[in-house]
């Protein structure tokens, strides 16, 4: 699916999770921001934002980054917050495995200190080590770490599974941690 209204979408990710006061809205304590107010106060930033490009930024956005609540009057980003809000995520039993893809400039620190979620709610794991080498690409070389998550999830760590598919977790201890096609160069 083709992703529309790039711009639009970036500053709306901005706004759902980690600014709502960048165009003078207020999100609930699930994150959730009224579509009305949202579409009124987008509007002084990008004139012709409507319910209508709301939607489809919504639709045929790459991850499903946002969701829209049952009857559609309110909308909220699915992960990724800094905010301090309550997604009411359950518990889940991860894979045997998952995968975390970072910049080689990052690895020495997260062998020592672990993967550490820095200014996001949580650290973000994906299942598929295609998306975790995406997701390092966005800070630099990407190198891909290979988490023992059963382990952990029998030494009592929780996870959780973002309505769009993303492993969220507190913190990643280095002895869970394992470089896979190590290529720190
Ligand atoms: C690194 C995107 C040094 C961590 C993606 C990462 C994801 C450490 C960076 C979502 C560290 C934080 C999140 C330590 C962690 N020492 N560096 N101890 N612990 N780091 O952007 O996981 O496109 O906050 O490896 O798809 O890259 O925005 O996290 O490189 O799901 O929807 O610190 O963002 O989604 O960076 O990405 P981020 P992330 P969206």
């Amino acid at each position: 699916m083709i992703e529309k209204y790039k711009k639009e979408s970036k500053f709306l990710s901005l706004v759902l999770r980690h600014h709502p006061e960048a165009i003078g809205i207020t999100l609930d304590k699930h994150g959730w921001a009224e579509v009305g107010t949202l579409i009124k106060n987008m509007k002084r930033k990008f004139p012709v934002f409507s319910l209508k490009m709301l939607e489809e930024i919504v639709a045929t956005d790459g991850k499903q980054r946002y969701a829209f609540g049952e009857d559609g009057a309110k909308i909220r980003a699915n992960q990724g917050h800094s905010l301090a809000v309550e997604l009411e995520l359950l518990p889940q039993t991860p894979p045997e495995c998952l995968y975390h893809g970072t910049a080689n400039r990052f690895v020495e620190s997260i062998l020592k200190t672990g993967i550490l979620k820095q200014t996001r709610q949580y650290v973000h794991l994906s299942a598929a080590i295609e998306t975790a080498i995406k997701v390092g690409s966005r800070h630099g070389k990407p190198v891909i770490l290979k988490v023992d998550t059963a382990r952990m999830h029998e030494q009592g760590y929780t996870f959780y599974l973002s309505a769009n598919g993303v492993w969220l977790t507190d913190k990643v201890p280095p002895k869970f941690l394992e470089v896979v096609g190590e290529d720190r160069g």
